[in-house]
Parts: C-alpha cells; sequence; structure tokens
C-alpha cells in the first residue's frame, strides 16, 4: 500500500546524531525502576510503557538486551479470565493494554502462548450496534478502540471475529469536511485520532474512504517553523507528532509534502544528550513515550542504521512481514 523506505541516507553535516547508546541505557533502566516518580505514574500504564520501551530497543537492535522469559511471564499475569489484559498485575482488563500485550509477543515472535480465541472473543465482544467499539466494560466509545480492536485482531489473524463492514461505515462516519477524523461523529479532527483512523482502514483495505489530497494538506500544515510537527491548527509542536501525523502521511502516500530533513532535525534536538531519553519539545524533561514516538518519527524518516517500523501497525517491518504475511 505505500513504498518501502529505503535505508540509505545519510545525515547531512550540522545535524546532531542519535544517540543511540544513551537511549538503550535509559530504556533499560526505566524497565528496572520501580519506585521513583515516573514509575509510580506509570504504574497503571507499565504493559503499555513496555510496549514503547521494548519497540523502540527493537527499532535501535537491541531488543536481545532485555530478559524475554521475564517479561512475557509478568505480561501473562496482566491477563484475566475473560481474555483482556490489564496495564499491570491485579488492574482491570483494558483494550489498550490488550493491544499492548499482543504487540509485545509479537516483538518476541511469541505470539503462540495466547489463546487466541480467548482474547479476539475479549476484542470482539466489545463492538456494538453501529460497528463502533468501546475501550473496556465502561463502554467509552472512540475511533482509539477500533484501531485498537482492528490492530490487535489483524495480528491474532482474527478480523473474522468483528463486523469489519460496520467497523469501516462507524470510522467513516468519524470523518470531517477538512478531511480528517475525531474520537466520535462530529468532533474536531487531531492527529492522534487521524493515524488511529488511518491506520485501521490500511489495515482493513479501505483507505479508498479517504480523500488523501484533501487530509494529506491538513497534515502538512502541522509543520511548524522549528520543522516539528502539532497535532491540530494553532498548538505547540511536540515529538509525538512526528509518530502520528508522519504514519498517516506515509500511509495515504503523502509524506513528501513535508520538509523531512527539519523534522528530523526537530527531534534530533530534543534529545537529552547526557542521560538519555527524547523530550516533547527541546529542553523539556524526557519520558519513554516521546522516546519511543522520537525514535519510531526518525525510523519512519529513513534515519540511517534504524529499523524500519510499519506506519499502520507500529511494529518492525520484520516483526509485521512474519506475523502477517508469514515470511
Ligand atoms: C500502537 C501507536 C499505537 C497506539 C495505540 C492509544 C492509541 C492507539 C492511540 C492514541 C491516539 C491519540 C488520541 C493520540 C494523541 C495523544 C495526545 C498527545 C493527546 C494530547 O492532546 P492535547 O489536546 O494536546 O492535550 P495538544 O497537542 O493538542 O495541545
Ligand atoms: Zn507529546
Amino acid at each position: 500500500q505505500w513504498s518501502a523506505p529505503t535505508r540509505q541516507r545519510k545525515q547531512p553535516p550540522g545535524m546532531e546524531e542519535l544517540q543511540v547508546e544513551k537511549h538503550v541505557k535509559y530504556i533499560l533502566a526505566v524497565e528496572k525502576r520501580k519506585d521513583d516518580f515516573e514509575s509510580v505514574v506509570m504504574e497503571h500504564l507499565r504493559l503499555n510503557g513496555a510496549y514503547w520501551g521494548l519497540t523502540t530497543l527493537d527499532i535501535l537492535g537491541k531488543l536481545n538486551a532485555v530478559n524475554q522469559d521475564e517479561v512475557i511471564s509478568w505480561i501473562m499475569q496482566c491477563q484475566h479470565e475473560d481474555g483482556g489484559f490489564g496495564g499491570n498485575i491485579g488492574h482491570d482488563p483494558h483494550m489498550l493494554y490488550t493491544l499492548s500485550a499482543i504487540q509485545v509477543l509479537a516483538l518476541f515472535d511469541k505470539l503462540h502462548v495466547l489463546d487466541v480465541d480467548k482474547v479476539s472473543s475479549y476484542i470482539a465482544g466489545l463492538q456494538n450496534e453501529d460497528g463502533s467499539f468501546s475501550g473496556d466494560m465502561w463502554g467509552e466509545v472512540d475511533t482509539r478502540f477500533s484501531y485498537i480492536a482492528i490492530c490487535s485482531l489483524a495480528l491474532l489473524r482474527r478480523l473474522d471475529t468483528i463486523d469489519v463492514g460496520k467497523a469501516v461505515k462507524y470510522i467513516v462516519s468519524c470523518k470531517n469536511v477538512d478531511g480528517g477524523f475525531g474520537c466520535t461523529p462530529g468532533a474536531e479532527s487531531h492527529a492522534g485520532q487521524i493515524f488511529c483512523c488511518v491506520g485501521a482502514l490500511a489495515i482493513t483495505g479501505s483507505l479508498h474512504h479517504v480523500d488523501k489530497d484533501l487530509l494529506g494538506w491538513w497534515l502538512c500544515e502541522r509543520q511548524v517553523k522549528s520543522g516539528g510537527l502539532n497535532g491540530r491548527p494553532e498548538k505547540l509542536p511536540d515529538v509525538c507528532y512526528s509518530w502520528w501525523v508522519l504514519s498517516s502521511l506515509i500511509m495515504i502516500d503523502r509524506v513528501h509534502w513535508i520538509d523531512k530533513e527539519k523534522l528530523a532535525k526537530f527531534i534530533l534536538d530534543c534529545q537529552d544528550k547526557e542521560k538519555g531519553g527524547i523530550s516533547d519539545r527541546p529542553d523539556d524533561a524526557v519520558d519513554v513515550f516521546h522516546t519511543y514516538f522520537g525514535v519510531a518519527g526518525l525510523s519512519l524518516l529513513e534515519y540511517s542504521g534504524l529499523k524500519p517500523i510499519d506506519p499502520a501497525y507500529a511494529l518492525p517491518v520484520s516483526v509485521v512481514n512474519k506475523v502477517i504475511l508469514g515470511k
């Protein structure tokens, strides 16, 4: 659907280098810490955090630095009787953590440890009559959950357990006159929501519902003077939009509408060159979330030495090829 990236681009002179070793050290340290501020606030998000950290390590070619058996055993303890996963042991099940569990197991090529029927029936059970999805038993509806359901079931090769036609129809009902998508019908376009809708449409082979020129225009207007991207008009740039916006532009074949070099420079300027990690904007504090989006963004920009990442599945292309195409 989108052209395969080539990995040969050299960094122009004067551009910061990606501090690979420092970022690896930073992520490994965050994975181990249990009692500092970031770990405490992230307690409920740990499975999602594990996905961010481990995917970043894989893109950097360092996934083997973690103890795979320990991670898998902890993930399986986050699963509930109904098939869904919580963000940590003893936490309630939710779609988001269920996707993270599937993604991390896919990274380790260990999807076979799952009871696929059980997990897919948890996800399929959250589809509503109008085709939309709720995030958990409490019922909040959002196109984020449409993406999560579709991405999860595609990775499990069980898209047949939901009504894909209705799911697509619901996503299309969230399309706005500016070409973008919101979280529910009529809600404002936002880059994060656009990634979810375009990603779900890409996975289900339904990108013909997108007005690529109109949406491409809205997305490329997200680039500001510093080279960074924002998530909506008039907002500040933030490294995470290097993922949400760029992946969407690639999926609709309009990535040449932004200045890729300036964006790479913005991301590289957000590195903590001493302690490792990447922040949302230059000179802010780093976190694992923005470290992932910075590295994943650079991978989408074909930065040399990084594994290519798939813009729809948010996993290394090699992992997607193995899981989806069996090669
Ligand atoms: C596997 C990559 C992946 C994702 C899973 C959770 C999810 C699916 C998608 C989330 C999409 C989304 C809504 C992202 C936006 C997150 C974000 C930075 C929200 C901030 O919004 P505001 O309004 O910030 O607080 P701005 O930048 O508009 O000021
Ligand atoms: Zn951000």
